[in-house]
C-alpha cells in the first residue's frame, strides 16, 4: 500500500487583507477547503509547512475556527502534522502547541515522526536569517528502510529564484546527517520544486492570495510514495479572482471617465486593485473606491499616483516585502551581532515589553551570556562588562 499524504502550507489565517473580514474568512474557508481535500482522498496524513496563522497572535475567533476545520481531519482519523513559520513563531510556546494540547495536531520535530511502515516525517521550524549561520541540522536516525522527508519553513535556492531567496538549498543538503529523501517546504508562495542530488524539493505554495502579484492559481500538494518512489501532484484550489484595473487621468477628466474605465471590467465578487495615475483631478481615491464597490466588488483598494512624479517602476523586483519582520532581520543578519544581542532584540521586537519582568528576564539572560563566555567565572568589575 502506498502512503498518501496531502502538503499544505502557507495558508495564514487571520490575514485581514486590505482591512477585509471578508478576505480574512477567505483564507479560512481555503484552509478549509484543502483540509476537505484530504478527507475526500482519505489521505494517511496532512502535513503543514508552516505560517498556518498569519501572525503571532491570532484572534480568538481564528483559533477556534482553525481547530474546528482541524477537528474534520481528526474525525476521520487523519493525523495533522505542522511546524512553526516566520509569521507566527513566538519567542517560547507556539500556537501550535496549544492546538497540539486539543488533540488536533502535532508538531514536527528533529525525532522522527512515522506516518506509515514506509515513511519517516521531520520537521525544523522557521530559523530567522540571523540565527542561520549557527543552526545545527543534525536529526536522530530514521527507522531502517523508510522514506524520509524534511519540513521547513525557508526561503531556499534553487527552486526560489536567487533574488527572493535567503539561502542557498545546498546550507540544508549539505548539513543534515541523515540520507533525505525529500524535502517539502513553506514560506514561498508559489508552487516550484527541483531535484538536488537525489533529493526531491518543492513549495507547495500558499492556499489564498497574500498579495496582489500571486497570480498563479494556487494549490495543495498530494504526495504519494511508493517502494521509495515519491510522486507528487498539485490540486488547484477554488479562490477568490484577483483584477487590477489601471485608470490614468488627463486634466479635467471627471467621475464619468472613471466610470467608464472601470465598466470595461468584471468586478463582481473580486477582489479589485486600482491604480491611479496621471493629473491630479477632482475625483477622489474613495470616489473610486465607492464606485467599484457599488458594482459588487468584494475588496476594492486604491492606490492614488495621480500628481506625483512619475517613477519607472519596471525594472524593480516584483514580489514586494513580505514583512516587516523579514526586513528588520535581513538587516540584523548584516550586523554580525552576538546571539545574545539577538535573542533580546527578538524578543523586544516580537513580545510585550510592558509586561512586568522583562527586565528580570533580559538581565538573566545576560548572566547566563557572560557565565557562558568566562566559563562559568562569575564576571565582575569593568572586564565582566565587556
Ligand atoms: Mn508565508
Amino acid at each position: 500500500m502506498p502512503t498518501r499524504l496531502l502538503h499544505i502550507s502557507d495558508t495564514h489565517l487571520g490575514n485581514r487583507q486590505y482591512g477585509s473580514d471578508l478576505r480574512r474568512n477567505d483564507f479560512a474557508d481555503s484552509f478549509e477547503k484543502a483540509i476537505e481535500y484530504a478527507v475526500e482522498q482519505d489521505v494517511d496524513a496532512v502535513v503543514h509547512t508552516g505560517d498556518l496563522f498569519d501572525s503571532r497572535d491570532p484572534s480568538l475567533p481564528d483559533l477556534n475556527r482553525c481547530i474546528d476545520t482541524l477537528q474534520r481531519l481528526e474525525l476521520a482519523g487523519i493525523p495533522f502534522y505542522g511546524i512553526v513559520g516566520n509569521h507566527e513563531r513566538k519567542m517560547d510556546d507556539q500556537y501550535l502547541d496549544l492546538i497540539e494540547k486539543t488533540g488536533a495536531a502535532e508538531r514536527l520535530t528533529r525525532h522522527p515522526t512515522q506516518v506509515t511502515d514506509e515513511v519517516t516525517l521531520y520537521g525544523i521550524d522557521a530559523v530567522t536569517k540571523p540565527a542561520w549561520h549557527a543552526e545545527d541540522f543534525q536529526l536522530e536516525a530514521p527507522p531502517e528502510d523508510t522514506f524520509t522527508i524534511l519540513c521547513m519553513h525557508q526561503l531556499l535556492d534553487p527552486p526560489v529564484p536567487d533574488i527572493f531567496a535567503d539561502h542557498p538549498l545546498s546550507d540544508v543538503l549539505e548539513q543534515v546527517n541523515v540520507d533525505l529523501d525529500a524535502l517539502a517546504l513553506g514560506d514561498y508562495h508559489e508552487t516550484v520544486g527541483t531535484v538536488e542530488t537525489g533529493t526531491k524539493v518543492w513549495y507547495a505554495g500558499s492556499t489564498e492570495r497574500c498579495a496582489k502579484d500571486e497570480i498563479e492559481p494556487r494549490t495543495v500538494s498530494l504526495l504519494e510514495i511508493d517502494d521509495g518512489e515519491l510522486t507528487r501532484r498539485e490540486w488547484e484550489l477554488d479562490t477568490r479572482d484577483f483584477i487590477t484595473i489601471g485608470i490614468t487621468f488627463a486634466e479635467g477628466d471627471d467621475h464619468s471617465y472613471a466610470d467608464d474605465v472601470i465598466d470595461r471590467h468584471n468586478v463582481e465578487d473580486k477582489v479589485v486593485s486600482v491604480a491611479l495615475n496621471g493629473e491630479a483631478t477632482s475625483v477622489t481615491s474613495r470616489d473610486v473606491r465607492k464606485a467599484v464597490i457599488n458594482r459588487g466588488a468584494a475588496v476594492c483598494r486604491v492606490d492614488d499616483q495621480r500628481g506625483g512624479p512619475n517613477i519607472d517602476l519596471s525594472g524593480r523586483p516584483s514580489g514586494g516585502i513580505e514583512s516587516a519582520d523579514r526586513l528588520i532581520q535581513e538587516k540584523l543578519g548584516e550586523q554580525n551581532l552576538s546571539e545574545i544581542s539577538l535573542e533580546i532584540e527578538e524578543r523586544v521586537r516580537t513580545g510585550d515589553v510592558a509586561r512586568s519582568g522583562f527586565d528580570n528576564e533580559v538581565e538573566e539572560l545576560l548572566i547566563e551570556a557572560q557565565d557562558e563566555a568566562f566559563d562559568g567565572q562569575p564576571a565582575t568589575g569593568a572586564e565582566g562588562q565587556e
